[in-house]
């Protein structure tokens, strides 16, 4: 079973990430159901659904490191090959979601000192999956984005390193989904739309735009051009050096989604933004709000990548 953990800076969309999962599951056809193995991760299901979609509340930050285990139930095409005929076959497929939610304070290097700092290293070390979550939206205002990567991964290279030295080869085993969130901001659509990456499914009733996964890199990469320090191409760079590049897939997600305009039942590139704040800049639960119903994008895909890989255990 393969385990996952998130990381990101604070206020970069990790526990809203987790709240929208159940509501994306339920929004398109995955065909897979969501149950929790405890009672915490119970809590959430049953709170985050009523909080995002019926109160339109964000959840509160994070306060060290929450856990939660789901059971994702569902039936997923794959192509086996028997006899050296490929054949495509629905399979049950079961997935448990092992999954950290630190504070993302802890990355901060003010907090290097903290002992859930340790043990959020540990976490990562012991991860086969990590959420790596980038907020563009912090990081054209804040631009720490480098610096609280890479000590972090200085950390947990020197862990993992330590703990089976033989096997050690310089770079990290783990997958890695690295997410970009917030896609919905009007400046990260922007440069979407800039860069000509925005594309539509002909299927879908709401005509949301969507970024492909293998364009998903370049946008990272222009949004990362305009980050306030001017580093952030550094922690692309470091990232590439860490872990091998067939292990990390890129994805631009939102876990609100676009507003769906009342009287056209679609997306409005006018008026696209599903966010009502109270205060400019990056944001907290408490100076932002949800505007509409939420369609959460790339929410589920990532974990699912992470959860269809093998543990190394
Ligand atoms: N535009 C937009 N804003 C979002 C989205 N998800 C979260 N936010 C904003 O980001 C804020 C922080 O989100 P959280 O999910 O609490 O972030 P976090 O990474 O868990 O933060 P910590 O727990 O403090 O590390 C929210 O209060 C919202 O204002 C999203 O999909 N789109
Ligand atoms: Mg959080």
């Amino acid at each position: 079973v393969p385990d996952i953990a998130m990381w990101g800076a604070p206020g970069s969309g990790k526990t809203t990430f987790l709240y929208a999962l159940d509501i994306a599951l339920n929004r398109k056809q995955f065909g897979f159901t969501m149950t929790a193995d405890d009672d915490p991760s119970e809590m959430l299901l049953i709170n985050s659904g009523g909080m995002l979609a019926g109160g339109r509340e964000f959840p509160t930050a994070t306060l060290g490191i929450e856990h939660f285990q789901w059971s994702l139930y569902g039936r997923r095409r794959q192509t086996v090959s028997t006899g050296g005929i490929a054949q495509v076959v629905d399979q049950q497929q079961k997935i448990i979601l092992k999954l950290a939610d630190p504070s993302g304070e802890l990355a901060l290097r003010a907090n290097l000192g903290d002992a859930n700092r340790k043990k959020l290293i540990t976490t990562l070390a012991d991860a086969d999956g990590i959420i790596f979550m980038f907020d563009p939206i912090r990081e054209a205002e804040k631009g720490d984005a480098f610096e609280t990567t890479s000590g972090l991964l200085h950390q947990l290279t020197r862990q993992v390193a330590q703990a089976d030295p033989d096997n050690f080869d310089g770079k990290l085993p783990h997958h890695v989904a690295i997410c970009v969130t917030k896609f919905d901001e009007p400046k990260v659509l922007e440069t979407a739309e800039s860069l000509r990456l925005l594309r539509y499914e002909r299927d879908d009733l709401y005509q949301f735009p969507r970024v492909d996964d293998s364009d998903a890199r370049r946008l990272l990469t222009s949004l990362c051009s305009v980050s306030s320090s001017g580093n952030s191409d550094l922690m692309l760079n470091s990232l590439d050096q860490h872990f091998y590049a067939d292990r990390v897939k890129f994805f631009v997600t939102s876990a609100v989604g676009f507003y769906v305009n009342p009287s056209t039942n679609k997306f409005d590139r006018d008026d696209p933004q599903n966010l009502v704040k109270d205060t400019a800049g990056f944001t907290r639960s408490t100076n932002s709000r949800i505007r509409g119903p939420i369609h959460p994008i790339n929410i589920v895909e990532p974990v699912l990548w992470l959860g269809g890989q093998k543990s190394r255990r």
